[in-house]
């Protein structure tokens, strides 16, 4: 099968590409047309992942639909992937038209071409936990009200709403997975669970200045992203609308914990809001400090999601918790530093 991976320079889309490209299967990965690809580290994931000479890679501005169609007609791919767009929950904040129209506009083309040639394509599309309403801390399934807080999340209602209107509408085979967060060591470095790896490591590595945080008392449902791509991968044979999270809320206090403990330090809090501080008992050295830079306008209260259709439905089932990926992460990390990759 030739399958087409929008965004695969991404985490998702990489990690996608290694799984696939494992089981043999053909892989065409698409990147933003207009970057150097071939020299800036966008495809760091590929070349760490020693993937990127085994996949077909091609250009693509996914919010030109000639542009798209063109691609669909070269490679006529029987299960596409959307894993490309703006996924910066605090950025959107800044850039709400580009995030609205990249994620809305891509949608669009994708489901219009697939509608227009009538291809028999199966599609994934991911959306966002961050659709929910967030007014109530009850777990949220593919039932729960949507009512989003941040331009990002809206964005992601849409691309929901359309997949589900041109599933039921025109028998598309489309699918949409309603992503918790999900984390692993190719994570980039402004989410914050790689924001704590990278800067731990390099704390225990090469020293240097503390780094800061915002508010680490927020919550989250976090999961493997590995776990997940297996999850994308049942779903396109059923298609719907599956939640993917883990079920459980961590704080990010609390990684910033498992994570220094891991690294070899011994972290203990002093001070309170803006004041307060993380510092190795050990030595003494302050570690990470608060940044009001780091708070957001509104920030998602953390809500849990509950996967069961998807696991009665397809059988997918977690194999990490987030303490486990966290620390993997951080050796990820530690390496890396130490070899200057
Ligand atoms: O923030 C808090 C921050 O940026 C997590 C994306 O994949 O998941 C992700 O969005 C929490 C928030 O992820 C810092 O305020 C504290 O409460 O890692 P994050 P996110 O915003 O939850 C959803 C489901 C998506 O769909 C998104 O695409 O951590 N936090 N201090 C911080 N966050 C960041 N980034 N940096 C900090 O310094």
């Amino acid at each position: 099968m030739t399958h087409l991976i929008i965004g695969v320079t991404g985490q998702d889309g990489s990690l996608l590409a290694e799984k696939l490209i494992g089981e043999g299967e053909k892989v065409i990965g698409t990147f933003r047309r207009g970057g150097d690809y071939g020299n800036n580290d966008k495809a760091w994931r590929l070349d760490e992942l020693k993937i990127k000479n085994l996949i077909s890679l091609e250009p693509l501005d996914i919010n030109d639909i000639f542009h798209f169609q063109k691609l669909i007609i070269k490679h006529n791919p029987d299960i596409i992937y959307q894993l490309a767009g703006n996924s910066f929950v605090g950025d959107s904040f800044e850039a709400p038209q580009s995030t609205l129209a990249t994620n809305i506009n891509s949608t669009i083309n994708i489901l219009e071409t697939i509608r227009s040639l009538n291809m028999n394509t199966k599609v994934f599309f991911a959306s966002s936990s961050e659709i929910f309403d967030s007014s109530t801390f009850e777990v949220k399934n593919e039932t729960s009200k949507m009512e989003p807080l941040n331009p990002y999340g809206i964005s992601k209602l849409t691309v929901y709403h359309l997949v589900k209107m041109y599933r039921e509408a025109f028998g598309l085979k489309v699918s949409t997975g309603i992503f918790f967060n999900h984390e692993s060591p190719f994570r980039a470095r402004n989410f914050v669970c790689r924001k704590i790896s990278y800067n731990i490591a390099r704390l225990k590595v090469s020293g240097g200045p503390s780094f800061s945080l915002g508010n680490i008392d927020m919550k989250r449902d976090w999961s493997s992203a590995e776990d997940f791509v297996d999850g994308i991968c049942l779903i396109v044979k059923k298609p719907g609308d599956y939640v993917l999270s883990s079920g459980n809320l961590t704080s990010v206090r609390s990684l910033l914990i498992e994570a220094a403990r891991h690294a070899g330090f011994e972290p203990k809090f002093k001070g309170e809001g803006l004041k307060e501080v993380c510092y190795d008992a050990i030595t003494g050295k302050v570690l990470m400090t608060i940044s009001e830079k780091y708070y957001r306008k509104i920030d998602t209260p953390g809500l849990m999601g509950d996967s069961e259709k998807l696991e009665k439905s397809t059988g997918w089932k977690k194999t990490k918790g987030i303490n486990q990926v966290i620390c993997q992460m951080v050796e990820k990390d530690i390496n890396r530093i130490k070899n200057k990759i």
